[in-house]
């Protein structure tokens, strides 16, 4: 059975997500924060000389990497659902943005975080980031403006990969929440697959970093 190392409050929520869309029965271990640096335990890493979440054990197959993650579990477990078929344009499409999630968007995100919980933000580095940030923003919003979803009518990989993302990226923003992307975590979030993940590993929507 596929094993899932998950950190509370934390990006590994998108592999048990997945993992409920996908009807996979998982085995899930645990780690919570430590309550004053929010950094994870140092059990995990045993499993992940990084120390940090999501990872997966499935037999002889450790990985790290939620990207990485959601490519295995669709091709290898998953039968090919949650993702668009290889043979079309709209697989390379889903593999951008699946990549993209934490290749680009998640850095304005992170720096974001840090700057404003440990200090060292100047009025230049603050424009920069901002500017990321809006950046990024409105190239989800853009991309979500016909109402569906990130590659076609459905959800895949990518918007699972993506969401968490996002949605910390609308918060940072400086502005009004954007309501394409609004509207898309509302409808993600409405599903009984991710409600069911929520039931498993905890609502990831109270703290993160
Ligand atoms: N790009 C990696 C990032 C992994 C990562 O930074 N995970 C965070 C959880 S949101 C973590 O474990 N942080 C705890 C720590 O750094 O102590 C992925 O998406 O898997």
């Amino acid at each position: 059975m596929i094993r899932v190392h998950h950190l509370e409050q934390s990006r590994s929520f998108r592999v048990l997500w997945l993992l409920e869309e996908l009807g996979l029965p998982y085995e899930l271990v645990e780690y919570s924060r430590d309550p004053k640096t929010r950094l994870a335990p140092p059990e995990l890493e045993r499993v992940n000389a990084l120390g940090k979440s999501p990872v997966i054990e499935d037999g002889a197959v450790t990985l790290i990497e939620s990207g990485a993650i959601i490519d295995y579990l669709i091709r290898r477990r998953g039968g090919g659902r949650f993702a668009p078929d290889p043979a079309t344009a709209d697989y390379d499409r889903y593999q951008m943005w699946l990549h993209y999630a934490e290749g680009s968007a998640m850095l304005p995100v992170m720096l974001n975080l840090y700057v404003t919980t440990r200090g060292g933000e100047t009025p230049p580095l603050r424009a920069r980031i901002n500017d990321e940030l809006v950046r990024h923003r409105d190239y989800i919003a853009a991309a979500l403006a016909d109402g569906g979803y990130l590659v076609g009518p459905a959800p895949t990989g990518a918007d699972v990969n993506l969401a968490f993302v996002a949605e910390l990226l609308d918060a940072a923003a400086p502005g009004a929440a954007t309501p394409a992307i609004q509207d898309w975590l509302t409808r993600l979030k409405a599903r009984p697959a991710y409600r069911a993940a929520i039931e498993r590993g905890g609502d990831p929507a109270l703290r993160r970093g």
